[in-house]
């Protein structure tokens, strides 16, 4: 028998490489997509299958997880073996701007869909698996973090996923539900969004490198992170479903660095060298050092980042470091790309499609860089 899965947010990061590591499992995939006025399906356009012919794996459904009717619907339609919560309002400081909005989708929409499952009878038939956070840890009470270390939310995001959190747990205890919590530490690729801080640095300055951008502007560039990369990730989420038991882990590489670490190894990436000068807002990035051909319109002199408060956020997440060993001795899970093997696929992802744009510019089509992807 194929095996059904519905994805909620596959239109994101991990939903695209979520459904494509599925389909090669041989899963019939369904995918849930907010109706938006562009098709906003570029991440998984090249697994799009047409509807209209026999045995199409891939199917997309209008929906959105503010919307019971629309959920216990499409959930009646599909009778999915498996589901993966992976829509959310998913930026942290976003969430600042829309609280409610972000409290809606990101802790309510984990509850309509869990008590969709319930409603409908599939909660012994229907897998759960929830995009739980290292957010949740915020303000660290332990270094590493593991399964075991309290919460202390730091924004109204983490609080929304606290909330999805123990909601999860609840209806595993309450109902029998098969029903997971991965705890995931940030995870990145070429197809993480442009405004995420990974994704914002490759980019940027490989716009820069090639003339379309001036300088980075950037927050509070000495947090740390635990990066991972997001194919990596969907694994587990995997994974973590074909146990005997439901259980919550932390996905995490036990390794951290800082904000600013990741500019170094993206300049250095694009043969760019930086000097950091300068403390707090005054700080910039100035160039020492320009090798190779893919920065042409970078000189030594030219200074590269600076500090813009407008993204320092009303409460930070200063450091964060997770404990995978729970998931490396239960699931012998291992993650295989390292953060700096990640960040090089980055910045050639990036690279390419500056210097596409460059030559586009050269021959008088000037498409705006926001539009040309
Ligand atoms: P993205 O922001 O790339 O994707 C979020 C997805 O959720 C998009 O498909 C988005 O749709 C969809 N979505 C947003 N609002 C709604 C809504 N109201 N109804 C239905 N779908 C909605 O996030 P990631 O792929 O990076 O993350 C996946 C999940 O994992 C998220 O829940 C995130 O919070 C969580 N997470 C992510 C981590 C990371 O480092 N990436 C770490 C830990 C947890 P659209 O394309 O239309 O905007
Ligand atoms: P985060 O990721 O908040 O950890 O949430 P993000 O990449 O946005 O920020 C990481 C750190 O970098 C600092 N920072 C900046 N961040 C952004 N976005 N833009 C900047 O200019 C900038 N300058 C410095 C931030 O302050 C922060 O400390 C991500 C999301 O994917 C969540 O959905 C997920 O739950 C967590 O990771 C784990």
């Amino acid at each position: 028998m194929t095996k059904k899965a519905l994805i909620t947010g596959v239109t994101g990061q991990d939903g695209s490489y979520l459904a494509e590591f599925l389909l090669e499992k041989g899963y019939e995939v369904h995918g849930i997509k907010r109706r938006a006025s562009l098709f906003n399906t570029q991440r998984v356009d090249h697994i799009y299958q047409d509807p209209h012919i026999d045995n199409a794996r891939f199917r997309l459904h209008y929906g959105d997880l503010t919307d019971s009717s629309n959920l216990t619907r499409i959930l009646q339609e599909v009778q999915p073996d498996e589901v993966y919560n992976l829509g959310a309002q998913s930026h942290v400081a976003v969430s600042f701007e829309a609280p409610e909005y972000t409290a809606d989708v990101d802790g309510m929409g984990t509850l309509r869909l869990l008590e969709a499952i319930r409603f409908l009878g599939l909660e012994k038939k229907t897998r759960f698996y929830q995009a739980s956070t290292s957010e949740l840890y915020g303000l660290v009470q332990e270094i590493p973090q593991r399964e075991t270390t309290p919460f202390h939310p730091r924004s109204p995001y983490a609080v929304a996923k606290m909330y999805a959190y123990w909601i999860t747990v609840n209806y595993r205890e309450a109902y029998g539900m098969y029903a997971c919590n991965g705890i995931l530490f940030n995870h990145e690729s070429p197809r993480r969004g442009e405004t995420f801080v990974t994704r914002k640095i490759t980019r940027g300055l490989s716009n820069i490198a090639q003339g379309l951008e001036n300088c980075l502007f950037m927050g509070n560039i000495d947090a740390l992170r635990d990066w991972g990369h997001a194919k990596d990730y969907v694994r587990m989420q995997w994974m973590m479903l074909q146990q005997e038991a439901a259980d919550d882990f932390v996905i995490a590489t036990g390794v951290q660095y800082s904000v600013r670490e990741f500019i170094t190894w993206t300049a250095a990436e694009l043969g760019i060298s930086l000097e950091f000068t300068g403390t707090g807002v005054e700080e910039v990035a100035t160039v020492t050092q320009v090798t190779g051909d893919k920065a042409p319109a970078v000189k030594p002199g030219d200074v590269l980042m600076r500090i813009d408060p407008r993204y320092f956020r009303p409460a930070e997440v200063e450091t964060l470091l997770g404990d995978p060993t729970k998931a490396k001795t239960k699931l012998g899970w291992v993650p295989e790309i390292t953060a700096q093997e990640m960040c090089a696929e980055m910045v050639a992802h990036d690279l390419k499609s500056a210097q596409r744009h460059a030559l586009l510019r050269t021959h008088g089509y000037d498409v705006p860089v926001s539009l040309e992807g």
